[in-house]
């Protein structure tokens, strides 16, 4: 059978919540020593360590968000000291500054057996040639998925993203196996090689290790048909781990969490409220194995449930439903996270105050596309063209310096963007995923 590590994957319940138990009390002692946000927020709850004696009692310990890890910007949430960290990576924030990870060399080691799992679970072995198409750099994606496949002794081939025509050339002469990529890139990928006439069962792919955005059933068999594979969902993200949280094993009925390194839990994301098991809510996540960067109760925004049943496979692991949504406003463009407050700073940053806006998603072929939408007003209108010129660039400078995306960006006249109640919809996001 295709498990990894069945000591853990196929563990006794009553084990695992003893793990559990024992690894969250280390994290809490963890964090209660090295963390000033932690130790100030158990101390503002009147709780210390020890009254965490079982799992029940982690509903009493603080809820984190992604504005206590800004609050924090750049180290202030590590445990340990910088010398310890071997890695950095980062994802957005909700501001202008992104938000940032750190890892010991025994998370990266923990990190890459856990990627390692779902990897394994989608049948990829050491004799595969796997083609990384994820962004090279501060993205989590790249090197996880790198580090995953190389400890399972699968030979890398670290392309990066972009470039389709090559990535296609590469598929066909190095022979690769198996695709890393955004669900949408890989679909774009499929219609690219329709367009030049490449039958994809030409090529030796026969696995897809997708996720890093949302994605459905429908995307799955068209890409599953359009590149002749078996198209496989992995979640995870930056401030937990990266990927490496949850995947799906072969009978793809959820995705299996990890739960000897992440306690999840769902909440009512009005309330804060653990909800009962099986409804659906916003996933909350405890890490349980981090050094350099533990989480408590990390509030991911994204909306799904759990389900405890055995699975068929053998792995006793919870599964996590295909993530339907989130409880916030962030969108995933091109696999980037963007939030419509960076836009916003952006566009005021660049009029020097307010001007009406509207960000307008859309997805063309399988590529997503922003388009921030400004009106002129006195102010922008009075610009002469060359100075309006010069106004649009700075905005899309601000906005690929901030989300490190590029957008579109035109001026259209006063009033012209629709209004409701006399207010314009900032977000109109027109994907059909
Ligand atoms: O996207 C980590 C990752 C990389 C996961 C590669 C899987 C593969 P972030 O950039 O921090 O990290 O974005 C995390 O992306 O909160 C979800 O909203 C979304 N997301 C990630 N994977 C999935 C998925 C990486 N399989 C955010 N399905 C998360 C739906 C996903 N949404």
């Amino acid at each position: 059978m295709n498990i990894w590590d069945p000591t853990h994957e196929c563990i006794s319940r009553d084990e695992l919540e003893q793990l559990q138990l024992e690894r969250l009390q280390a994290t809490i002692n963890r964090v209660h020593k090295n963390v000033v946000h932690y130790r100030k927020k158990f101390n503002e709850l009147g709780i210390i360590p020890e009254d965490i004696v079982s799992l029940e009692d982690l509903s009493k310990l603080p809820l984190t968000s992604k504005d206590d890890i800004n609050c924090n910007y750049p180290y202030g949430m590590f445990a340990v000291p910088l010398r310890e960290v071997v890695r950095i990576h980062s994802s957005s924030g909700t501001g202008s500054k992104p938000m940032v990870a750190g890892y010991t060399k025994n998370d990266i080691r923990i990190w890459s057996n856990l990627v390692a799992r779902f990897m394994t679970a989608a049948s990829v072995t050491r004799d595969d040639l796997v083609q990384v198409a994820f962004h090279y750099g501060l993205f989590t994606g790249a090197f996880g998925l790198h580090y995953g496949a190389e400890t399972i002794g699968a030979s890398v081939i670290p392309m990066g993203t972009g470039n389709t025509e090559r990535q296609i050339m590469i598929m066909q002469d190095y022979k690769s196996t198996v695709l890393v990529s955004t669900p949408s890139y890989a679909l774009e990928l499929a219609y690219r090689m329709e367009h030049l006439g490449i039958n994809p069962k030409s090529l030796s792919l026969k696995v897809g290790l997708f996720g890093g955005e949302p994605w459905s059933e429908n995307m799955r068999s068209e890409i599953e048909q359009g590149l002749a594979i078996n198209a496989t969902d992995n979640y995870g993200l930056s401030e937990i781990i990266g990927p490496g949280i949850a995947g799906e094993c072969s009978c793809k009925k959820g995705l299996h969490i990890y739960e000897d390194a992440f306690l999840p839990e769902i909440i009512d994301p009005d309330t804060g409220k653990v909800l009962p098991t099986g409804t659906e809510g916003e996933l909350v996540i405890t890490t349980l194995t981090k050094e350099a960067f533990p989480l408590i109760r990390y509030r991911t925004r994204d909306i799904t449930s759990l389900n405890y049943k055995p699975c068929d496979c053998g792995r006793t692991l919870v599964r996590m439903k295909r993530i339907s949504g989130r409880s916030d406003d962030m969108l995933i463009i091109r696999g980037v996270n963007v939030y419509p407050s960076q836009i916003e700073e952006a566009v005021y940053g660049a009029a020097q105050g307010e001007a009406p806006y509207q960000i307008l998603v859309e997805r063309i072929g399988a590529m997503d596309s922003m388009e921030v939408i400004i009106e002129v007003t006195d102010k922008i209108f009075s610009l002469e063209l060359q100075k309006q010129r010069s106004f649009l660039e700075s905005v899309k400078k601000r906005i690929n310096t901030i989300t490190g995306i590029h957008a579109y960006v035109k001026l259209v006249e006063a009033k012209s963007i629709p209004r409701q109640d006399g207010k314009i919809k900032k977000v109109l996001d027109k994907r059909h995923i």
